[in-house]
């Protein structure tokens, strides 16, 4: 064995392999929940749907029947702050009506 060949091995921690692809994870989805109560009443909750979830009149209603029925369902799918924000904004127009309806949020 050679001393230059030697010296060509002896190099062999230096060779440099190209980073790792970097992961990124996917952003966190939130789904918005709507909570069925015994008071508020359907024709608003109708209205909340369609005018804070964007639902047409069909969906909006099918909405509010499957909360009414099971207790829950959801109004849409969203980032965290946007989830967090149609929550409140949900919560408090309903509360500034009277009504006990309630929204909350879930990570998927
Ligand atoms: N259960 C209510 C009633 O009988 C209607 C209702 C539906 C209330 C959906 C809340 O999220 C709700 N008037």
């Amino acid at each position: 064995m050679s001393s230059e060949y030697e010296d060509d091995w002896a190099h062999n921690d230096e060779v440099s392999t190209a980073p790792a692809k970097p992961t990124l994870a996917e952003p966190s989805k939130y789904q918005v929940l709507m909570l069925n109560d015994d008071y508020t009443p359907m024709d608003f909750v109708i209205e909340v749907l369609k005018n804070m979830f964007s639902m047409a009149d069909g969906m909006a209603t099918q909405t509010m029947m499957e909360v009414h029925t099971a207790g829950r369902a959801r109004c849409g799918i969203y980032s965290f702050e946007v989830a967090e924000s149609k929550v409140e904004q949900a919560n408090s127009y309903a509360q500034q009506h009277g009504h006990p309806l309630q929204c909350t949020l879930e990570e998927i």
